[in-house]
């Protein structure tokens, strides 16, 4: 590559993408609780992909079924129709449960064994049956051993005082769980002029983040949709280990004039946040980032201006001589570029930009501003801020 090309960079960025998600470990989160509680609404809007929605589901035994998609490393174990009605059903439930949970943990496949489980119970029901307390401490006594983390989520609670008040029996029950959790997943209509905003998602989220085995974070934060800042505090520190391996090997070389490569060390650090982010941007997307940030800044031709465009904005880059730029530079454009990168991410996730809007006028503008003012910031040699 001798010229400054967005499409080329984008492609390289996509390998690195597929790389990372071909390596990404399968998380299995199991689902329990009555029918109607708002499980598949639950999972539906706290992971990327809707999941519930790609039909009833791969039946894995008579009351277990399996959720998943191709390229996304999340397993569902749904129990739709758990009814607790008299001893021999939930023997029968608590049997197949329990098989399946101990099937993965035999497999010695870490991609197999269950993860976490959500058992819901809906703030709507107003108190806890004791039926259901009966099944959750069989469920519970017969998986001391497993280890696996259980969160109560207490679904629908559109009003947080009753989902409260349940939280507390709950609890008085001692039973022993990780958490429990009052969520309302999705916005409830409760007449026309009056709707009860969604909540609790993003607490949930950084609770199974807490939780979850270390094995699993990467993954996790990923597939998950509710926890923005849990996926910008991830792609941050992937930003500061790159600029700061940028500054310490010191030189990165640009083959100033005429060119502006990225080193495969900045091509990851884009790849490795597009995963955290858990979006599947089109090349063209990628390559309008591309083009919008290091392309825009300083120049209307890619190619020698770019180049010194952007040099021309960081604090103390000078001028450079011999085609090469002092690791302080190097790591400073590294971070902006991160920054800027990440940018986009969070207003993509937040919905707050399409993936199209990125070759309107309005996304250009969006892009070069944010990489202007990330390079504009003052560093120090390992591309951290300093003011
Ligand atoms: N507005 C709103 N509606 C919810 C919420 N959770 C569940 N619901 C509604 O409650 C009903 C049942 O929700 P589901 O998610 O299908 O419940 P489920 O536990 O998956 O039910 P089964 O699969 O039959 O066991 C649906 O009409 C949902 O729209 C929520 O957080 N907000
Ligand atoms: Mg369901």
């Amino acid at each position: 590559m001798d010229y400054f090309d967005p499409s080329d960079i984008a492609e390289k960025i996509l390998d690195a993408l597929r790389k990372e998600r071909k390596e990404m470990k399968n998380m299995n989160v199991m689902l329990l609780g009555k029918t109607g509680v708002g499980k598949s609404t639950l999972i539906n809007n706290l992971f990327n992909e809707r999941l519930a929605e790609t039909g009833i589901g791969k039946p894995v035994t008579q009351k277990i079924q399996q959720h998943s998609k191709e390229n996304f490393p999340l397993t569902i174990f749904d129990t739709p129709g758990l009814e607790l009605g008299g001893d021999n059903a939930i023997e029968s439930l608590l049997k197949e449960i329990n098989e399946q949970i101990r099937k993965g943990i035999r497999s010695g496949d870490m991609e197999k064994v269950i993860h976490c489980i959500l058992y819901c119970v809906s703030a709507g029901s107003h108190r806890f049956e004791e039926e259901e307390k009966k099944f959750i401490r069989l469920f519970l006594d017969e998986n001391k051993d497993t280890n696996i983390p259980v969160i109560i989520v207490i679904t629908q609670a559109v009003s947080k005082k009753d989902a409260k008040e349940l939280q507390s029996c709950i609890e008085a029950e001692n039973l022993g769980v990780s958490q429990i959790v009052p969520v309302l997943a999705e916005d409830y209509e409760l007449d026309e002029d009056m709707v009860v905003r969604a909540y609790g998602l993003d607490r949930l989220s950084e609770i199974i983040y807490e939780i979850v085995p270390d094995a699993m974070k990467k993954t996790f934060v990923s597939v998950q949709k509710a926890n923005i800042k849990l996926k910008t505090q991830k792609s941050h520190a992937i930003v500061a280990a790159t600029a700061a391996g940028a500054g310490a090997t010191g030189a990165i070389p640009i083959p100033f004039a005429d060119s502006l490569a990225l080193i495969p060390e900045q091509i990851a650090m884009l790849a490795s946040i597009t995963t955290v982010f858990g979006l599947s941007l089109e090349k063209s997307a990628i390559a309008a980032i591309v083009s919008g940030t290091l392309g825009t800044a300083g120049a209307t031709v890619a190619g020698k201006t770019a180049v010194s465009g952007i040099l021309k904005l960081i604090p103390g880059a000078g001028s450079v001589a011999g085609g090469v730029v002092s690791g302080g530079v190097a790591a400073a454009l590294t971070a902006a570029l991160g920054e800027a990168y990440i940018a986009v991410m969070v207003a993509i996730a937040k919905g707050e930009m399409k993936e199209g809007d990125l070759k309107t006028e309005k996304g250009r503008k969006f892009l070069s501003e944010t990489f202007k003012n990330a390079l504009k910031l003052k560093r120090n040699e390992k591309g951290e801020r300093i003011e």
